[in-house]
């Protein structure tokens, strides 16, 4: 039996989903101290940690002057589409970049790949990942997406809820995201809980 694994995934913590940036979840640089926790917690016990990012084409069919709903945001290689300076992701953090071609939204980091192309996907089954520990930006959008598609592939969820934020396009969306997510048979948690288990 090959070992089960737990991973953290950070989703999305990138300047412009932060306050000055182009697509700014309110508050939403305040996930980055816990997270931080989260990053030193799965770093000592060397467990596998990722890390996903908006990646888009300027001319992505997600952005509005090309049809879609979002003001242009997280393009490839801009500094709005670095990681926060304050978030300190140990030096084998695995990045995956999503939604890096045109007509690819890139909600769900499950349809991300590493720098050489590996799906998401295949390398949690090729680490042995059965665990995914999820925060990060924006709750009722890539958070949500990410968390929904590893449920369907066959991933345990538990939902970091002191280390997620939402962009809240209607009011009461972080809140619905969190019971669909829930309704789903992701597990609620916070840092003393993770901690205290992981
Ligand atoms: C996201 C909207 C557009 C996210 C990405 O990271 O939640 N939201 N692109
Ligand atoms: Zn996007």
């Amino acid at each position: 039996m090959p070992k089960r694994r737990a991973a953290l995934l950070v989703v999305d913590v990138q300047n412009d989903f932060c306050p000055g940036g182009a697509l700014a979840v309110t508050d939403g640089d305040r996930v980055v101290p816990v997270l931080n926790r989260y990053l030193a917690l799965f770093h000592r016990k060397g467990s596998p940690i990722f890390a996903s990012r908006d990646w888009h084409p300027t001319d992505s069919a997600h952005f509005k002057p090309h049809g879609g709903p979002w003001p242009p945001h997280c393009v490839k290689e801009s500094e709005g589409a670095a990681f926060h300076p304050r978030l300190t992701l140990p030096p084998e953090t695995i990045v995956i970049s999503k939604g890096a071609t045109r007509w690819d939204d890139g909600y769900s980091a499950l349809q991300g790949t590493t720098e050489n192309g590996t799906p998401l996907p295949l390398l949690l089954k090729q680490m042995a990942v059965d665990r995914l520990y999820v925060g990060g930006l924006a709750t009722d959008y890539c958070v949500k997406a990410s968390v929904m598609e590893a449920i369907k592939l066959g991933f345990s969820i538990t939902l970091l809820t002191d280390a997620v934020a939402a962009v809240n396009v209607a009011p009461g969306d972080e809140e619905r995201a969190f019971q669909e997510m829930i309704a789903a048979g992701a597990q609620p948690a916070t840092f003393d809980e993770v901690s205290q288990t992981l």
